[in-house]
């Protein structure tokens, strides 16, 4: 027996691979269930996992310190420290300490290289979490190293981070070793490969590539030549704030939504409702949303997608029973119908300072938003750049304009931190690919968040993503 089949064996032992139906952080329902906190537990298997996790490393590998993934990573890298005397640092988790203490503890040079040690990866975003700090402080990160690839697409999102990734056990050869050894069923291994098969990141399409531009304006710049009052208040929240993420808060009743903005507020820049799916919806909905959006600074956009003659949307806007103007900062609407539709939002947003964002692209398969549609899209909102304050895009970076227009946000929606989509078309791309290859300024994310277990954790997990490719962008 080889000394990976008989680890995968002692994991299955110790209950930290289960089989069954479960419910992962990101929402979706995994027929295996991992957890390996358990090795702290078991000190020779925790020795065993230390040793072959460095030896398994080709010779490309070199580095000159490791830092684990808080936290199950950490006793991992201690010992992997201790065993092979290697010097390790440590990354504090807790954002209060971003700016006022050190990100990372233990001593280190710049240039220095640091291999990323973690116990299980599934898209990748707690290795970019930990490499971010890390970069920030002047290490080199190109490794990582992973007792368990659950191969949902993380080896992808961190080769696009310039991380490579090196798996101890891949979930297939798992599964495959506990059939072999008759610890599973076979229904067991079918049911999980057709689960890995539907939840693999599809590879990425090529992407038109942005024209090289001679610098990319910040935030702080942008809102200066923003003629749009929200506009530039969105830019200023996101650079006071520190945060790109809009929350579409597509939850089932009012009383869910205004619990969650208060819970997700101090992540976002920006919440998006859709008004018309609450069934509780009451006429101070829009007061209460607004004093939490006081509260936290963020502004509200009500994801109205107006597509009538202007006569008919300023009606829209303003009266019914959900009165949008009253307490949405921005609206958003199609052009389908030409500029008048701009003309009649304007006409009643205008004297409050409002903003419209123009659908100029959407992320749903077999749209038809491209081409000279998106083309007019961003002639209309050329025409009128006192009123419309951005785009709801997909990928600006492929436009002809390009970054013609920084005056603009551009939001994009069908964000998940995996590459993919769900059964009705929509379709996801990465935070990363959005802000940098992609060219966009605000990630909109839904379902993402909200089916999370813990919705402000994992919106904080997004800002960070959206925000550190922000700093990226800039910086390049
Ligand atoms: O093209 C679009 C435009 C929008 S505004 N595609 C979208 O998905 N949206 C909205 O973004 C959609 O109505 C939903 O509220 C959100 C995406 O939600 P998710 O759960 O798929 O992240």
């Amino acid at each position: 027996m080889s000394a990976m089949e008989a680890l995968i064996l002692q994991l299955h032992e110790i209950g930290a691979v289960k089989f069954g139906n479960f419910k992962l952080k990101s929402g979706i329902f995994s027929p295996v269930y991992i957890d390996l906190r358990l090795i702290v537990s078991y000190p020779s298997l925790l020795t065993q996992i230390s040793q072959t996790l460095i030896s398994s490393l080709p010779p490309s590998a070199t580095f000159d310190v490791i830092c684990g993934v808080p936290y199950t990573a950490l006793p991992i890298a201690t010992v992997v420290s201790v065993s092979n005397g290697i010097p390790m640092l440590m990354r504090r988790k807790e954002i209060k300490d971003y700016g006022t203490s050190k990100a990372i503890e233990g001593i280190f040079e710049k240039d220095q290289t640091c291999l990323i040690i973690e116990d299980l990866v599934t898209s990748g975003a707690s290795v970019l979490e930990t490499a971010a700090p890390l970069r920030a402080v002047g290490l080199k990160v190109s490794d990582a190293v992973v007792l368990i690839d659950r191969q949902q697409g993380g080896r992808e999102n961190l080769a696009e981070n310039g991380i490579k990734l090196h798996s101890m056990i891949m979930l297939t050869d798992m599964v495959r070793v506990l059939k072999e050894k008759g610890k599973i069923e076979e229904e067991v291994e079918v049911n999980l490969l057709k689960f890995l098969e539907e939840n693999r990141r599809v590879s990425v399409p090529s992407v038109e590539k942005p024209k090289p531009k001679p610098r990319v304006l910040g935030f702080k710049e942008r809102s200066e030549l923003s003629k749009n009052p929200t506009g530039k208040k969105l830019f200023d929240i996101m650079l006071k704030k520190e945060t790109n993420l809009c929350l579409a808060a597509d939850v089932g009743t009012a009383a869910e939504l205004l619990d969650i903005a208060d819970k997700v507020g101090p992540e976002i820049c920006l919440l998006k409702t859709h008004v018309d799916i609450l069934p509780d919806f009451t006429p101070d909905f829009g007061s209460k949303l607004r004093a939490i959006a006081d509260k936290h600074k963020f502004l509200i956009f009500e994801d109205r997608k107006f597509a009538d003659i202007g006569n008919t949307v300023t009606m829209q806007y303003e009266g019914g029973i959900f009165k949008i103007l009253e307490w949405a900062d921005i609206v958003n609407a199609h052009i389908i119908s030409g500029p008048g539709i701009v003309d009649g939002l304007k006409l009643k947003g205008m004297p409050r300072g409002r903003g419209l964002l123009l659908l100029a692209e959407m992320s749903s398969a077999g749209n038809l938003a491209t081409g000279d549609y998106t083309a007019a899209a961003v002639k209309i909102a050329d025409a009128h750049s006192d009123f419309v304050m951005g785009f709801i895009s997909v990928n600006p970076a492929s436009w002809k304009c390009g970054y013609v227009y920084p005056s603009m946000i551009h939001a994009t929606p069908g964000v998940q931190m995996v590459k993919g989509g769900d059964a009705l078309g929509q379709q996801y791309n990465t935070p990363h690919s959005v802000i940098t290859e992609r060219g966009s300024d605000i990630i909109i994310v839904g379902r993402g968040i909200i089916k999370a277990e813990n919705p402000a954790e994992t919106a904080h997990e997004y800002r960070v993503q959206g925000w550190n490719a922000y700093l990226e962008k800039c910086s390049q």
